[in-house]
């Protein structure tokens, strides 16, 4: 016993010598090889399963008490439904979560091995596309950092977004193979395994009670694989758990086909059931519509669902009381089947009374929205979905005809109301409304930022809105303080809790200490050398991806995010053509040096959004090397916007630019990670932005642009985008530039299509918005060139941000939705003076 416990003291020691002699034994018994012929994946290998040994007690223990929730309700367990997950590279975050970082670099530097190579080794795990899928991340870490039992369900998909190259100005997609190599951080439970039914019929049928019910007897069944990775809190207090489905075939069916000799329809029988964790959709903000997302999302919610209920019968507990055990988080409509699912399986499964199993659903269930964008919301054509799932199908026919019942009850004659309400959409081809699905079978419905939230409630859902108000709330977004400034940028960290103490890593209110010091001369001049660094980084790297070199003194404009008209990458674009023409017009002219850097995925399909890419990339090749321009104008593409990238960009922007048209944006997240790192924002009131500026103070945010109200007045009254073209000279100019090919030299109609949509529709308002963005970033000019002026800003930016936290946004939603007592705040993050991760 004594000699167990202590080799697990060796084994998960956190000296640098415990450290250094698991990690060469990890690489021994685990990779195989001894140091001196370990390549860098070996190594990487084996410092994870390093660092994975020092979570698991914790790891363990969290999944004990999952669903072990106590009389007064604490203990009570979140499942946060998402079929998309962004965590970023584990390795890092984890060693700053436990605390681990100076150990382990002395470990390494002892061992003569290089930690930061190894950090950039790692694979992230790309299984999102964008803000939602990051948010999910953001809110895992934020449980655990809060001590709340959890389980982030989701999918394992064996290709995630795809890599993005840049060929020849456009953007090339590369498959996306993160698992090569191995994947240290999972463990898969293959007897936790579930398996889901798909298609068949279903009949009357009697229970060996008596009592009549509905069988199903699917076409196919396909086995639900869960594999677990460790979300450690930071200070390492809790530890829960990710849990991602990978889809088999089942056994049983392989062998039924090899006893009938027919091995290739075994086989293929197993290629068809693994289709369906092998890809994510890569659409950001148009519903796919597909039959294989359908089966995907069935897939991910079923198993998810099964393996709650196991959880909460082993603990011998009624399914009467499942929502007081468990509370479940949908993240936007994409796992909304778990209203119909989690009927089933009351009813059909496990013998409960409709009216019971409905009580018990709405009180575990609620909803996220997160687009007011009408193509992005999911609509499921009748007959795609009843030749999937004719069960479900049936399930939310007698939900919507008991929903729908009692609303001609209290509103007697209004057949409108009715249709405006059912979740069945009778127009153009019977669909489904998954949004109205979520509602109807949720206890609580939010927006993602108070804007989103007041408009979900005045257009989208403004019905649901009507009929049961209590049901609707706001929980803004907010980011993690461990990823977005702890780790991303240590410098500032480092800066920041010599000055005020670490407490803000877990409270990041308490950087409004440093008000203090907006003013003070010795701390600018600190706050800027950080800035400068990080700047010098980028710039080095971006000589590495793009060829390019930029001046770490000139001003950083940054638009990082996915790529989409309606955030409007291509108005940034028009206002760096008006300054190249101005500095054309006269190359001796006073101008703030800009270096305006892009960066972000396009959907494969979106032809307008790729054109996008290519006219950033093609006004760069032009104004990059214009002698007239003398470098003070720079225009680069970072190709491959990801997590891991993202670190590095957001800690080197001077300017945020958040610039969709008002209405649009449900929140944005990126617009928090900037201003987190000293960035001031150029934005629109949109999303989260208006309650960005509410709190940095007006007067450190430049605004522009429309409101949403007005876009929607300009809009009615019948907006002509050709108008303000023949009106405004300025504007003229830079459309004419394009029209001309001078960015498409022998190519001359390339930006055609770009330049006819702007010019005959202009759906999202460049042309509207065109003459108060370049006012506004004249003021930005001429604030930057006043240093002092400037850093104050970006002091103030920081020192006002703390409401952005995601543990802010977990704590409101443990209060008002899920109705759970958050634990305290694990331990704060230790920052190396050195200043690493
Ligand atoms: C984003 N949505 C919102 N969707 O656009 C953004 O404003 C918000 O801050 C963020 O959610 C978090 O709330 C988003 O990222 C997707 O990526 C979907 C993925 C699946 C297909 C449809 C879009």
């Amino acid at each position: 016993m004594k000699n167990a416990a202590g080799t697990r003291r060796i084994r998960i020691g956190r000296t640098a010598g415990a450290i250094a002699r698991a990690f060469l034994d990890n690489l021994h018994f685990l990779q195989g090889c001894e140091l001196r012929e370990a390549t860098r994946n070996d190594l990487y290998m084996a410092l994870s399963y390093t660092i994975r040994d020092r979570m698991l007690g914790s790891w363990i223990r969290g999944l004990r008490e999952i669903a072990k929730s106590n009389p007064d309700g604490t203990g009570k367990t979140v499942c946060y439904l998402s079929a998309e997950y962004l965590p970023g590279p584990h390795l890092a975050n984890n060693l700053v979560s436990l605390g681990l970082h100076e150990e382990t670099r002395r470990a390494m530097d002892r061992l003569g091995v290089d930690l930061d190579a190894l950090l950039e080794q790692e694979e992230e795990p790309g299984l999102g596309n964008g803000g939602l899928g990051r948010l999910a991340s953001c809110f895992l870490d934020s449980l655990a950092t809060l001590s709340v039992n959890a389980i982030g369900y989701g999918i394992r998909y064996e290709f995630g977004i795809f890599d993005q190259d840049i060929k020849d100005g456009w953007q090339a997609e590369v498959a996306d193979t993160w698992l090569r190599h191995g994947n240290p951080w999972e463990i898969a439970k293959t007897e936790l395994s579930q398996e889901v039914g798909l298609g068949g019929r279903t009949e009357p049928s009697r229970d060996r009670a008596g009592r009549w019910g509905v069988k199903w007897t699917p076409a196919s069944r396909v086995k639900g694989v869960p594999y677990d990775t460790p979300i450690v809190g930071c200070g390492a207090e809790k530890c829960n758990t990710m849990r991602l489905w990978k889809a088999e075939a089942p056994v049983s069916f392989d062998l039924q086909d090899f006893n009938i000799g027919d091995y290739y329809a075994a086989v293929e029988e197993k290629i068809s059931s693994e289709t369906i964790t092998k890809i994510l959709y890569p659409d950001d903000a148009k519903d796919a519509g597909k039959q294989l997302r359908l089966i995907q999302q069935h897939f991910f919610v079923s198993c998810s669902l099964k393996d709650m209920i196991r959880i909460h019968l082993s603990r011998r507990r009624s399914l009467e009381s499942f929502h007081e055990h468990f509370a479940v988080q949908m993240n936007d409509t994409h796992p909304s089947l778990a209203v119909a699912e989690l009927m089933r399986l009351l009813v059909d499964e496990h013998g409960m009374e409709w009216d019971k199993a409905w009580a018990v659903t709405t009180a575990a269930l609620s909803y996220t929205n997160h687009t007011l964008l009408p193509e992005a919301l999911e609509k499921w054509r009748f007959d795609l979905f009843k030749d999937l799932l004719p069960r479900h199908l049936e399930i939310i026919l007698e939900i919507n005809r008991r929903f729908l019942a009692g609303v001609r009850e209290k509103h007697p004659g209004d057949e409108g109301l009715v249709a405006r309400l059912s979740i069945v959409d009778e127009a153009g081809g019977r669909s489904l409304r998954m949004a109205h699905l979520a509602t109807v079978g949720s206890h609580a419905v939010n927006g993602v930022a108070r804007m989103h939230s007041e408009l979900l409630k005045s257009t989208t859902l403004r019905d649901f809105h009507e009929i049961s108000p209590g049901k609707f709330g706001n929980v803004t977004n907010g980011v993690t303080p461990r990823r977005w400034l702890a780790l991303c940028n240590p410098g500032l960290a480092e800066l920041i809790s010599r000055t005020i103490g670490p407490g803000w890593t877990r409270d990041l209110e308490e950087l409004r200490k440093l008000e203090d010091c907006a003013g003070d001369k010795a701390f600018g001049d600190e706050w800027r050398r950080v800035k400068l660094d990080n700047k010098k980084s980028l710039a080095a790297r971006i000589r590495e991806v793009a060829g390019i070199a930029v001046d770490p003194d000139s001003l950083f404009d940054v638009q990082a995010k996915r790529i989409h008209e309606y955030k409007r990458q291509h108005l940034s674009v028009l206002h760096i053509i008006a300054l190249y023409l101005c500095l054309k017009r006269d190359p001796a002219a006073e101008v703030t040096p800009r270096t305006c850097i892009f960066s972000g995925k396009a959907a494969p399909g979106y032809f307008m959004a790729k054109l996008i890419i290519k006219l950033i990339t093609s006004v760069g090749a032009v104004v990059n090397d214009d002698p007239d321009v003398r470098g003070r104008l720079k225009v680069v593409f970072v190709p491959d916007f990801n997590v891991k990238n993202a670190q590095k960009i957001y800690p080197a922007a001077d300017l945020s630019e958040q610039i969709s048209t008002a209405g649009k944006e449900a929140s944005g997240t990126g617009n928090m990670k900037f201003a987190l790192n000293g960035a001031v924002t150029i934005g629109t009131l949109d999303g989260a932005n208006v309650e960005i500026r509410e709190e940095v103070g007006v007067e450190n945010f430049f605004l522009f642009g429309l409101t949403a109200d007005r876009v929607q007045e300009t809009k009615a009254r019948g907006y002509r985008p050709s108008d303000l073209h023949a009106s405004n000279s300025c504007l003229r100019e830079v459309i004419e530039l394009i029209r001309s090919g001078h960015f498409s030299p022998g190519q001359p109609d390339l930006f055609r299509p770009l330049v006819d949509s702007l010019m005959d529709r202009d759906d999202y308002m460049i042309f509207a918005d065109f003459d108060s963005y370049l006012d506004c970033q004249d003021e930005v000019d001429s604030a930057y060139r006043h240093v002092d002026r400037w850093t104050r800003m970006s002091i103030l930016n920081v020192a006002r941000i703390g409401k952005f936290s995601s543990d802010r946004a977990i704590r409101e939603y443990c209060r008002d939705i899920w109705k759970i007592e958050p634990g305290p705040a694990g331990g704060e993050v230790k920052i190396s003076s050195k200043g690493e991760a």
